[in-house]
């Protein structure tokens, strides 16, 4: 593996710094993000559906990791995918196993065999019936567009309703739709404006693509790039580089928007999973169409020593934690300052804050492919069934990052608040 500080930007420095002009990534980068996926995978943790999809989507189908993991995914499938799977993770199984060439109605693993189509079209039913009650889906519209996606490739299911739903939200003025939810939705609509023959659904459908494609592109040209902020890159580039029709005679100036990619050093599996599809020009609309007979990617060489970590010797810095419910039950506002060495994490803060004042400061995290996920400080915890969760902010502003990747500096005020999305 490359030394920790050789970033993207070195890399690209290698290849000529022009590559940027075009719209598929150098070689070498998309090696080294490769590279980053591959050794991320843990065999200790449960296999990262959007993983298997990116590798896929980049050609590299050689290599014991990406056997383990598709083995993996299917054994998952098998034992959680009826009950203890969200409609979203199964639709992302699903995408997986489409990309690795397997039949998701025909999965066979530990002596059993499930339908994941029919599951996820259960769930996504689910979905639809909370819609129409509450005006929400029962997880997010980001999963239900997953879920769309996953339908629509598969050739089963509802889809077209799916899909009529996620345009109506696209484009009622009121909704406030993520760069993210957005992206996935375009993706979504625009697999079954490609499937279905009703003509009023076609209309509304190539309106709804149109809307978001040409938001995103307006977005682009204001903030010099940008599309929400680095992490909702890699599927704005996703949504952007397979829905060209819905936007010409508009042309997208790809380059400008890679290069933002390109200034960054993406090091999340996740985030990395969701961004090279697009590096390698492809997006989640190819799973179901790829040709698995050949690789076309050497798959990175395995596992390569880890850095192991020195003695700490950092100076200490100071951060500000304070943690506010004003939403439910008893009220509360608690705050408190704590030293940490220099580049800790948010997660250290969280931790010495409890080790200070636990009365208070008590928390619980989830692993999720993103990650700790903080679920619950003071005792209070989030809740999808409410729709509550801990949101994180610097003054004003809610973090990009979770409590495991991001890194406060000196002096600086963070706060937990208890909140709704
Ligand atoms: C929906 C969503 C949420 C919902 C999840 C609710 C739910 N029950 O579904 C809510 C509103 C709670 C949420 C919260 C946060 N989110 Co969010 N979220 C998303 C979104 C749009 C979709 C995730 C999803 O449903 N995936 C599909 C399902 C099937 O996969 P899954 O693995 O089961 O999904 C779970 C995890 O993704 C987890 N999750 C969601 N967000 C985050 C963020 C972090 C840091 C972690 C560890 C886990 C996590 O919740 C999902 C449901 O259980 C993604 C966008 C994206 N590009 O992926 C952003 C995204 C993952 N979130 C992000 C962020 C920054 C946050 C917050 C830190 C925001 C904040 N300032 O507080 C908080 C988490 C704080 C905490 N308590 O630890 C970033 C993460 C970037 C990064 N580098 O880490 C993303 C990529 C959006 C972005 N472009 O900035 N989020």
């Amino acid at each position: 593996m490359l030394p920790v500080a050789f970033t993207i930007g070195v890399l690209l420095a290698l290849v000529g710094g022009t590559a940027t002009h075009s719209c598929v990534a150098p070689d070498q980068l998309v090696s080294e993000l490769l590279q980053r996926l591959e050794d991320s995978v843990n065999m200790k943790e449960p296999p990262n559906p959007s993983v298997l999809l990116a590798m896929n989507l980049a050609g590299a189908t050689d290599g014991g990791t990406h056997k383990w993991l598709l083995q993996e995914i299917k054994e998952e499938a098998v034992k959680k995918a009826h009950k203890d799977m969200t409609s979203g993770q199964v639709a992302l199984s699903v995408l997986a196993l489409l990309s690795s060439c397997q039949n998701p109605q025909h999965v066979h693993a530990l002596g059993q065999t499930v339908d994941l189509l029919h599951i996820l079209e259960k769930k996504t039913e689910e979905e639809m019936a909370s819609m129409d009650v509450d005006g929400v889906p029962k997880t997010t519209l980001y999963s239900l567009s997953l879920d769309t996606l996953g339908l629509c490739l598969g050739r089963t299911g509802h889809y077209e309703e799916a899909s009529m739903a996620l345009a109506k939200q696209v484009l009622s003025p009121s909704s406030r739709l993520s760069v993210d939810t957005r992206a996935v939705a375009a993706l979504a609509m625009a697999c079954t404006y490609d499937q279905t023959d009703l003509g009023d659904l076609r209309d509304l459908l190539w309106e709804a693509v149109s809307v978001v494609a040409d938001g995103f592109l307006d977005e682009q040209e204001n903030r010099d790039g940008m599309m929400g902020n680095i992490y909702s890159m890699g599927l704005a580039l996703q949504a952007l580089g397979s829905t060209e029709k819905f936007y010409a005679p508009r042309e997208w100036d790809c380059a400008q928007a890679f290069s933002v990619v390109y200034s960054h050093d993406y090091r999340q599996p996740m985030a990395i999973a969701q961004v090279l599809p697009a590096l390698v020009g492809k997006s989640y609309l190819e799973a179901a169409s790829l040709n698995c007979a050949t690789s076309s990617r050497m798959s990175p060489s395995q596992q390569s020593p880890k850095l192991v970590p020195t003695e700490d010797y950092r100076a200490l810095i100071q951060v500000h934690y304070s943690i506010i419910n004003k939403l439910q039950g008893k009220h509360f506002n608690e705050s408190i300052s704590v030293s940490v060495p220099e580049g800790s994490t948010l997660l250290k803060v969280l931790q010495e804050a409890e080790k200070e004042e636990p009365q208070f400061f008590r928390f619980r995290t989830e692993q999720t492919s993103w990650g700790p996920m903080v679920v619950s400080i003071h005792g209070l915890a989030a809740n999808p069934e409410d729709r509550t969760y801990w949101q994180f902010l610097s003054g004003q502003d809610a973090l990009q990052e979770g409590v495991g990747t991001y890194k406060p500096t000196d002096g600086e005020h963070i706060q937990a608040v208890f909140s709704t999305y």
